[in-house]
């Protein structure tokens, strides 16, 4: 078989969906890719295409791949530098031109190393090829492999790879008065999305106070009598602090969860469990033999809306089925969101937790609906955007009207970045229009709600524009 037959053949068996913009090097990929039963999604830009598949891999906790130009390899930059401060698995295939041109100044002939964020493949093996794509899964970073034309037309071997497993020593035995469960996103492990949200039922009977980072938040539903919820920069300190014992499953203790000012405090008292499950069977194994008995804590009051900007915010979530998928762009929004939105189901709120990088929400609502689709998901998705954001993913539009893609599209019009500048906008509701797109544009409470309301009712996207006056975000703690 040829190498360009394989890697799609390999491709066809391992995912159900691709995010690309073509050029002359990846072309042979790209036309073998459409000739697939790979659903492939052409984005706005590359940028877009990296975020869609960042986006498909957060929700699915499987992989995103996106495949990108030469020219256009530059773009695809901002999307795995996220993927690797998110740790998310996503897959980047760019294209180069023939061997021959290599140190010439030939058309599009250039290094395409920069884009080796985590790591990089050039002109890979077969088995290479295999070999990266499962390590983009386990590792949970952005993997770049770059292929020369020379490469396709090679004859290779197929042959099948060995999956990793993990093997751990369940044997909890911790002492404590005050004991804490800190969960972070490693608890997902290698589990698909359906045995993810069945975390939820063992954790509820647990009987010790149970905290969450910002990206496992409704891995316990935030309503359950043993979830604290939240804790760090955005959350809850005091819990963390009055507890004798923290048992750190999934976090990596970043300094959004365990805060500067009392980070070695907090340090001193973990017990960090080594635990990255394959099913669902382990994460009850692993439960059942933590033998602590003791919710002593108390519940902190939310945050409550005070000003306009987070009034409309808590308005637009009231409007939202629970479970809704909501997508967080950087800005003051995303921290009224995170505040205000209570999570009961994983993956309930997305965002760039630890890039805290604009223009993500567009494509990433993208490539978390596209993966709701194939894998049976059914989840509302919203994107909630400031207005300095959106105008970053205007041609993601594009996306979404030619997809059918029913997706909340949500911009808060404060005419400001964040606290940076003044900015005018442009007529969104137009914009949204001309792409086909239904739009609407409001400053009214009730007729968030009504608005909303009847978007749910259909099954089309919507660009709801809401014009809100600024507002300060309260302090974090740092
Ligand atoms: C790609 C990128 N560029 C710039 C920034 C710096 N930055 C963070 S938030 C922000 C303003 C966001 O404005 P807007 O989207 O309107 O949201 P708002 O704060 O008004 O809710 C800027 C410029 C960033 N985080 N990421
Ligand atoms: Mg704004």
């Amino acid at each position: 078989m040829k190498f360009l037959e394989a890697i799609v053949d390999f491709l066809e068996r391992n995912i159900k969906t691709l995010f690309y913009y073509p050029g002359e090097q990846v072309l042979p990929l790209c036309e073998e890719v459409e000739n697939s039963k790979i659903n492939n999604i052409l984005a706005g830009d590359e940028r877009g295409a990296g975020f869609m598949a960042e986006g498909y891999a957060r929700i699915t906790n499987y992989i995103g791949v996106a495949i990108s130009s030469t020219p256009g390899a530059g773009n695809l930059v901002t999307p795995a530098l996220n993927a690797y401060k998110d740790n998310s698995s996503i897959l980047l295939i760019t294209g180069r031109n023939y061997k021959k041109y290599r140190g010439e100044n030939y058309f599009q002939e250039i290094d395409m190393n920069f884009l080796n964020i985590y790591k990089g493949y050039f002109d890979p093996k077969y088995e290479d090829f295999v070999k990266a794509f499962y390590e983009c899964l386990y590792s949970r970073r952005p993997i770049h492999i770059n292929i020369s034309l020379d490469c396709y037309d090679k004859e290779v071997e197929v042959r099948d790879y060995i999956k990793y497993k993990y093997n751990y020593n369940f044997n909890i035995d911790i002492e404590s008065r005050k004991p804490l469960l800190l969960i972070g996103q490693g608890i997902y492990g290698l589990m698909p999305y359906k045995d993810i949200i069945k975390i939820n039922k063992i954790l509820k009977s647990v009987q010790i106070p149970i905290s969450t980072t910002f990206p496992a938040r409704g891995v316990i539903s935030e309503n359950s009598d043993n979830c604290i919820g939240l804790v760090g920069r955005r959350g809850d300190i005091k819990s963390l602090l009055e507890a004798d014992k923290i048992i750190n499953i999934g976090s990596s203790l970043s300094y959004n969860t365990y805060v500067e000012s009392v980070r070695n405090e907090l340090l001193k008292k973990t017990i960090n469990i080594n635990f990255y499950p394959n099913d669902i069977k382990e994460v009850k194994e692993l439960f059942n033999n933590i033998s602590l008995d003791n919710l002593w804590f108390e519940k902190e009051l939310y945050f409550t809306p005070k000003g306009d900007y987070s009034k409309k915010i808590y308005t637009l979530i009231s409007s939202l089925p629970d479970d809704a998928i909501i997508v967080n762009d950087a800005g003051k929004h995303t921290v009224f969101t995170c505040l205000l939105k209570k999570c009961y189901l994983p993956k309930s709120l997305i965002a760039s937790h630890s890039f805290g990088c604009m223009g993500f929400s567009l494509p990433t609502a993208i490539g978390v609906k596209l993966a709701c689709l194939d894998y049976g998901i059914d989840r509302e998705v919203v994107s909630i955007n400031g207005d300095g954001s959106f105008i970053m993913n205007l041609q993601e539009l594009k996306v979404i009207s030619e997809n059918n893609l029913k997706i909340l599209i949500v911009i808060f019009e404060n005419h400001k970045l964040g606290r940076f500048k003044t900015i005018n906008n442009p007529n969104f509701v137009k914009i949204a229009e001309s792409f086909n797109i239904d739009a609407y544009k409001t400053e009214n409470y009730e007729e968030i709600e009504d608005v909303v309301k009847g978007y749910l009712r259909g099954n089309k996207p919507l660009l709801l524009s809401i014009k809100t006056e600024d507002e300060d975000l309260p302090t974090p703690n740092r």
